[in-house]
């Protein structure tokens, strides 16, 4: 069987998905498309073999030949396209983040209560690395004993003119935020944030930012966001255990010694280091939904718990303060 897809967004990451779900994963058709800028939804569909052009989103999620939708649009229009497929019963594979204030990933957790199973997954990627899949295995297993400190470095060698300094947390550590929670098989607590001396190259941005957090139990996380680093996409992770540590290994496929100098290669950007994970991310959602199961990667659970600590880090980023994350009660539903 094949799933049909229909993409709301067609920019950047949209139509690397769309890339992805018709040239590298199997099982999948897009069969219809949808951007406020109607001219690029066109330019998309006339590669696609049989690709419907919808004029909104919602008019896309209630096309009989769709299947299961996937949201790449801006931030603040996803929870409107995510309710309309709880609403229609469809799967929905939402792009980071789930919503942009955690009352609207609240309003995504009560349709989908409502509902009775899960539906939506968010596309927090990293859980699809390799790597990272690594560095959890020897977490679990015990090996390096009990985690006591997580070390977390978000590097981007640049950013677009209208990132704004909530950004490198509502954007950009939303993701180490999953990935450690994830990581650590618990909650966070409580975050500060601390502003170091600006990287001139990032203009007026305040830029790098260092996020500590406490986890539930008392692990200490250290975020660092550095995104006008300029040498490359870095991606950095150690856990510091009772009895050793584990860190995410360099990347490269090469080790290169030469003119007194070993290196390797470092990533682009984000299409680039994460391109293997998007690719399990996708083909793991296409297999899970063609089984009739909605959902079974990051739940909208992980969606909202993400946000209400992005919301606590931009209070603790204007305030100064130690701010305690509250997540509330979890359904029954999220496990
Ligand atoms: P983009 O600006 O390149 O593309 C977004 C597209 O959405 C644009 O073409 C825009 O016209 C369209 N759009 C805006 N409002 C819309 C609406 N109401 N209905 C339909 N289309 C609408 O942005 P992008 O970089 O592709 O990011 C899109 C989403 O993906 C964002 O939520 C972003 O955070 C997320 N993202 C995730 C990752 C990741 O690593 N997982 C990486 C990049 C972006
Ligand atoms: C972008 O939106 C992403 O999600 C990338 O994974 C992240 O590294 C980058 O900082 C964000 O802007």
């Amino acid at each position: 069987m094949t799933l049909r897809v229909g993409v709301i967004g067609t920019g950047m990451i949209g139509q690397d998905h769309i890339r992805r779900l018709t040239q590298v994963v199997s099982g999948a058709q897009v069969v219809a498309v949808t951007d406020a800028n109607e001219m690029v939804a066109k330019e998309v569909a006339s590669r696609l073999p049989d690709a419907t052009v919808h004029p909104s989103g919602q008019h896309l999620v209630a096309d009989e030949r769709v299947d299961a939708v996937v949201v790449c649009s801006w931030g603040p229009t996803h929870e409107e396209y995510v309710l309309a497929a709880v609403a229609a019963g469809k799967p929905v594979f939402c792009e980071k983040p789930l919503a942009t204030t955690p009352e609207a990933c609240r309003n995504i957790i009560d349709a989908e209560v409502a509902h009775g199973s899960r539906l939506v997954q968010v596309g927090f990627m990293r859980r699809y690395d390799e790597s990272y899949r690594a560095l959890k295995d020897v977490i679990d297993s015990g090996q390096v004993g009990a985690p006591l400190i997580y070390y977390s470095g978000h590097r981007n060698p640049s950013v677009p003119e209208h990132y704004t300094k909530d950004m490198a947390i509502v954007d950009t550590a939303v993701h180490d935020f999953d990935v450690v929670r994830w990581l650590l098989g618990e909650e966070l607590a409580a975050i500060r944030v601390l502003a170091a001396k600006p990287n001139s190259l990032g203009g007026d941005l305040q830029d790098p930012l260092l996020m500590i957090i406490e986890s539930a139990s008392g692990v200490l996380v250290n975020v660092e966001t550095s995104v006008n680093i300029r040498y490359g996409y870095d991606i950095r992770g150690e856990v510091i255990g009772e009895t050793g540590t584990a860190a995410l290994a360099d990347r490269g496929l090469v080790v290169v010694r030469s003119a007194n100098r070993v290196g390797v290669e470092v990533p682009e950007d984000w299409r680039q280091r994460f391109i293997t994970a998007y690719d399990v991310e996708f083909q793991e959602w296409i297999n899970a939904v063609s089984r009739g199961l909605g959902a079974v990667g990051p739940s909208a659970w992980d969606g909202y718990a993400a946000q209400v600590v992005c919301d606590a880090g931009v209070n603790a980023l204007y305030s100064g303060d130690r701010v305690e994350i509250e997540l509330g009660t979890k359904p029954a539903l999220y496990g």
